[in-house]
This record gives C-alpha cells, sequence and structure tokens, in this order.
C-alpha cells in the first residue's frame, strides 16, 4: 500500500488526486489482482491493518484512502498547512550532518522533510540511516515566524518543504 499510495501509483493503475487520495475500490482492485492471499482483500483488512499498525502511515475517509506523509510521486501531494509544536526534532546520520549544515534540512528523495514530534522517534528514525544518528533540534516556532509552512503528517510526523540550518541545532 505504501509503494502505492507514496511512491509509484502508476504500477498499480491508480492516480493519486492533488491531495494524495484515490479511491478506495480501485485500491482493492490493484491488490486483488495480485491473486494468491491477496485475492479476497477488502475494506475489512484494510480497516484490521490501519487499527493495529504501530505507525500511523495512512488514512482512510469514506470511500478514499491516502498516505499521511513519505511520498516521492513526482506530482506534489498538497497537504493541509498546520501549526506544530514550538520544537521539533529530526534525526540523521554522521554523513548528512556535514551537508545539512551546510544547505539545511532538504527532502531528497522524499516531497517534504520529515520531523518528529519527539526526539525518541526522531533517533529511531535516524537509526535507519546510521547505527549512532544525530539528533537535531528544530526551531519550529521560529520557522513558523519566519515563513515556513509545516503540514500535520501524523500524530508524530510533522512535514516541511525545506529547513535553513538556522532553525537547528544539535542535540
Ligand atoms: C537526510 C519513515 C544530505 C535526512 C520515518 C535523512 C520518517 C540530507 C535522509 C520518514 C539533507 C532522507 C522519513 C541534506 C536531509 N544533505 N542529507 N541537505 N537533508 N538529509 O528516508 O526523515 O516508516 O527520505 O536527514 O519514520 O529519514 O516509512 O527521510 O537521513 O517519518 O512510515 O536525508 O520515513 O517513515 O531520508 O524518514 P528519508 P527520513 P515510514
Amino acid at each position: 500500500m505504501s509503494h502505492a499510495l507514496r511512491h509509484e501509483p502508476w504500477r498499480y493503475e491508480l492516480e493519486l488526486d492533488e491531495h494524495g487520495w484515490v479511491p478506495l475500490d480501485q485500491l482493492l482492485d490493484a491488490l486483488r489482482e495480485q491473486g494468491g492471499e491477496w485475492a479476497q482483500v477488502g475494506r475489512a483488512d484494510v480497516e484490521a491493518m490501519l487499527a493495529s499498525a504501530a505507525k500511523q502511515r495512512h488514512e482512510l475517509s469514506g470511500d478514499r484512502i491516502r498516505a499521511r506523509y513519505g511520498h516521492s510521486t513526482p506530482n506534489a501531494v498538497v497537504l493541509e498547512a498546520g501549526e506544530p509544536p514550538a520544537r521539533l526534532f529530526h534525526g540523521t546520520s554522521h554523513a548528512a550532518w556535514l551537508r545539512i549544515q551546510a544547505e539545511g534540512l532538504r527532502p531528497m528523495r522524499r516531497q517534504y522533510v520529515h520531523l518528529s514530534t519527539d526526539a525518541e522517534m526522531a533517533t529511531e528514525v535516524g537509526r535507519r540511516r546510521d547505527p549512532e544518528p544525530l539528533l537535531l533540534t528544530v526551531d519550529a516556532a521560529a520557522a513558523v515566524a519566519a515563513g515556513h509552512t509545516f503540514h500535520r503528517g501524523n500524530d508524530r510526523v510533522w512535514l516541511t518543504a525545506s529547513l535553513p540550518a538556522s532553525f537547528l541545532t544539535l542535540g
């Protein structure tokens, strides 16, 4: 589902609308086409998966579904602006930090920079790239005051287009 809704919807004959939504029926059809144990997949399975998922990666609303964050599709997904907590966190690798100091946080292969509401989560995210990740504290309040826009991904994830290094401190 994440591959279809974040990265390559066209491989599943899906077209995201400008906010990233697709009709759930179309996604279910695409999943069923994989055959085998997927042949009977239905809305109840998706609901059960969302209810038990450790991370809120997807959002189901009526007969539509979308990824809440993580998009890399060529067409930008427009998310509603929101007011983030004053302080956010980002976990990253030592190698990336060298570049981040020079050019700030950039979305790299995704559409948005991903920030976490708590240091533990950010450290966990950073550990995907470095066994001993660096924790960056983001002065989101100052970034908002300077005109940067933030979007809520889920309870623990906030998104922004890019962020100059002046809003970041190590630790
Ligand atoms: C780094 C997971 C060089 C950035 C997680 C990161 C997250 C730079 C990497 C979500 C840079 C991009 C996203 C710059 C940033 N130069 N490197 N200027 N600016 N970087 O995976 O934030 O499990 O695209 O620090 O929980 O690690 O998939 O982003 O190391 O919420 O649901 O470039 O993915 O969610 O890596 O993780 P990613 P991320 P899911």
